[in-house]
């Protein structure tokens, strides 16, 4: 498409459209802005024109501004579209359906009108990409709604329905939108002889009532520190709205272009945007076939209430899709759904679900007690206890009932696929739909491909995760899949530094100043220290090479499991979930070293945050060597969505190449050489080094689907 079909201008009833056709999402690519100025030159020009409506084609307004133009130089306009469309000399009308977001939001804020379809989304988003708006939305959207409603929408960055937009008076009407074109004409008709023109940046009712109040923005700021810390550009759209309100329109303009400019190209930026792209090129696998287009599912099952069966089946209900739950014994079947029920008072008693949706979502869970019951359901999936005989027996006898086009999924976070596709007649059909715990709010999803699996199956099995609302990742079957393989080094770090002399609370602490919400230690307090104990006793008897972990062996043995036990590797008072540094695991940590004879040392901060985290980084290398992996940006959306890597940092591979290819391979070389063969540096990692490639270019070495 050329520049010059990006915009179109025709004249009906009297009324200038202006439509604005970029696909996907009308974002403001090139020659869009010029293109809405150019018409709006025409509307004003022309006498026949009575008043203009603005319009995208397709299935939005307009997205916002072009996120890959960023950190690029782009062409600088003697006007913006949006003082063109502000000091239009006939009313303006921004007819929304789709989205309203971004740039796309501030053209329509420059509009004298705004209509919306009910099914339309506004919003200023930017700051979810580390920017802020820096088209004159965060001195517009103040003096129409208020600073208070503005800075909350702008520093969250959500997208608001637009029944709630007309209640703040973002739009000022909702319209049937049977045929927008046609309702926006008739709008701008009624608003035609209108004068003065609506002009948002002469409004100062809503802004003057705050001049007298400071101390909200301070607020605000405190409001958000936690979660906002090490970031930016939260802090600078306050920053804006504050200008908003004791700025004149031009000069708080100037501040927002001055403060935007100081984020575009700051590292927070840089990372955020390529999480936005890495989350989108997730989705997508090489190869596969462009026209296959994966049906939605009308009706799942899950086999095993437990706490993993009960959140998927969580997962489904909160989507509204109904959801069959298959246990043969009728009391764990009753517990099961009870704890179901459980998690739902809770929500609804925080207040984050109406007693109301706990019904509708609970009475589209269906428990059933016989296979037969399950056969008619489009997808299946099975999450059983985690032992492959269990897991072959219920596949023989899903064989056995399930239609012949239905998925068949395991959840299995370890057993090869192949194994269940193994009891089958159609292994084409059968995947790994690994979740994350809690299932009904992690978002990660890893898809898992079998040596079998069909590249439908993948696609069909990634839809089922986005239609619960998950992101979904393709992974190859192999010890632990692709996430928690490449977390596990991380894990046995963290747990060996301890035996050389550094502390929990100071791994911790490390942790969550680089921006985890919680760190490490006190995840497996909350999970449970018994889980990994389970796992490590299993292991050990299955290979006696397997490297103890005395010390939390010795901490499970004590009865220190955790919060649930009131003490783990921190200590708990009653009712109170903060962790307290415990005398007790220094002298079990003295104990183990002391026996083991490895001697005692100060880490700097900086060393433990790069053992943990290169040691997961040597092992994605190998995931992507062995082609377990897609791409290097997946494993940074796994990071991102399954482990609470802070997402301003990009994910792990992207934070990694913020070092250098080749400083990281002389670190993980060196520790190879002091610590031993886990830290043999992986071939596609010395690759990396020697040809300067960046991670985030590392391309497996095997293609998952070619291999079968
Ligand atoms: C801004 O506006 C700054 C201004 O204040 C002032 C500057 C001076 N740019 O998500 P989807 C692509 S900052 C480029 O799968 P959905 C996306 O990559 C911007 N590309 O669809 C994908 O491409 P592909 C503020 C974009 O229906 C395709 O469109 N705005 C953009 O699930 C489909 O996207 C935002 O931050 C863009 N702005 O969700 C909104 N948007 O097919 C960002 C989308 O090749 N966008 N693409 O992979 C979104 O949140 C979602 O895309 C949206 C649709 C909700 C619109």
């Amino acid at each position: 498409m050329s520049e010059a079909d990006v915009v179109r201008f025709d004249v009906e009833d009297g009324i200038g459209v202006i439509t604005v056709d970029y696909p996907p999402v009308n974002a403001l690519g090139p020659g869009v802005r010029e293109g809405i100025i150019a018409a709006v030159e025409k509307g004003n020009a022309d006498a026949n024109v009575k008043a203009m409506v603005l319009i995208g084609a397709g299935r939005s307004f307009i997205a916002g501004a072009d996120i890959r133009m960023f950190g690029k130089p782009r062409p600088v306009l003697p006007r913006s579209s949006q003082d063109v469309l502000d000091s239009a000399t006939k009313p303006t009308v921004a007819a929304i359906h789709g989205f309203a977001l971004g740039g796309g939001l501030e053209q329509a804020l420059a509009c004298h009108y705004r209509i919306a379809v009910p099914s339309a989304k506004v919003g200023l988003p930017e700051v979810l990409i580390g920017i802020l708006p820096g088209g004159g939305g965060t001195q517009r959207l103040p003096r129409l709604i208020g600073p208070k409603a503005a800075m909350e929408m702008i520093v969250s960055g959500r997208h608001v329905p637009a029944e709630e937009a007309k209640k703040m008076g973002i739009i000022d009407a909702i319209v049937p939108g049977k045929d927008l074109r046609r309702e926006a004409i008739d709008y701008a008709k009624s608003v035609a002889d209108k004068r003065p023109l609506a002009r948002i940046r002469d409004r100062t009712d809503h802004v003057a009532a705050y001049k007298a109040d400071p101390g909200m923005f301070d607020a605000m700021r405190k409001s958000i520190a936690r979660r906002a810390r090490n970031q930016k550009a939260p802090y600078h759209c306050i920053a804006c709205v504050e200008a908003a309100v004791n700025q004149p329109f031009d000069e708080g303009i100037a501040t927002e272009r001055r403060l935007f400019s100081e984020l575009e190209n700051a590292d927070e930026a840089k990372a955020l945007r390529y999480a936005f792209f890495a989350e989108r090129e997730v989705a997508k696998i090489p190869g596969a076939p462009k026209d296959f287009k994966p049906g939605k599912i009308s009706r799942a099952a899950v086999v095993g209430a437990g706490t993993m069966g009960g959140g998927i089946a969580m997962s489904f209900a909160d989507s509204g899709i109904p959801v069959k739950v298959l246990e043969v014994s009728r009391d764990v079947l009753e517990r099961g759904l009870q704890r179901v029920r459980d998690n739902y008072a809770i929500s609804v008693k925080r207040g984050s679900t109406t007693q109301a949706q706990m019904d509708e979502r609970m009475a589209r869970i269906t428990p059933v007690e016989r296979y037969e019951d399950i056969g008619d359901c489009d997808v299946v999936i099975e999450a059983v206890f985690e032992r492959p005989d269990v897991k072959k027996e219920v596949f023989a006898k899903l064989e056995k009932v399930m239609k012949p086009d239905a998925l068949l999924l395991s959840n299995s976070s370890a057993i090869d696929t192949d194994i269940m596709a193994g009891m089958t007649s159609r292994p084409a059909n059968v995947a790994g739909a690994h979740f994350f715990a809690p299932a009904n709010v992690m978002k990660l999803y890893e898809v898992v491909k079998g040596t079998k699996t069909s590249v439908e199956t993948i696609l069909r099995t990634m839809q089922v995760g986005r239609d619960i609302g998950k992101i979904s990742a393709v992974a190859g079957s192999c010890d632990g899949f692709a996430a928690n393989r490449s977390r596990a080094p991380f894990g046995t770090e963290m747990m060996l530094m301890l035996e050389e002399g550094a502390l929990p609370e100071q791994i911790d602490k490390v942790m969550v100043d680089f921006g985890y919400p919680i760190g490490p230690f006190a995840v497996g307090d909350l999970s449970g220290l018994d889980i990994g104990y389970d796992t490590r006793k299993r292991r050990a008897a299955e290979n006696p090479n397997f490297r103890k972990l005395l010390i939390p062996d010795r901490l499970v043995e004590m009865g220190r499991k955790g919060q649930k036990t009131g003490a783990g590797w921190f200590r708990y008072e009653k009712g109170d979930r903060t962790p307290h540094p415990d005398e007790v695991v220094k002298a079990v940590i003295a104990d183990v070293a002391r026996e083991l004879g490895i001697p005692q040392r100060t880490f700097t901060d900086d060393e433990i945050l790069k053992r943990l985290l290169f040691a997961s980084v040597n092992e994605t290398c190998k995931i992507l060597e062995e082609g377990k992996a897609l791409r290097a940006s997946d494993m940074d959306v796994m990071w991102l969505h399954g482990f609470g890597f802070p997402r301003y940092r990009g994910g792990l591979m992207f934070w990694a190449d913020g070092i250098g290819v080749k400083e990281v391979y002389r670190q993980i070389a060196e520790w190879h050489q002091r610590y031993g063969d886990r830290w043999k540096p992986a071939n596609l990692l010395r690759e990396l080094a020697e040809s300067g490639t960046p991670f985030r270019e590392a391309k497996p070495k095997v293609d998952m689907f070619a291999a079968g």
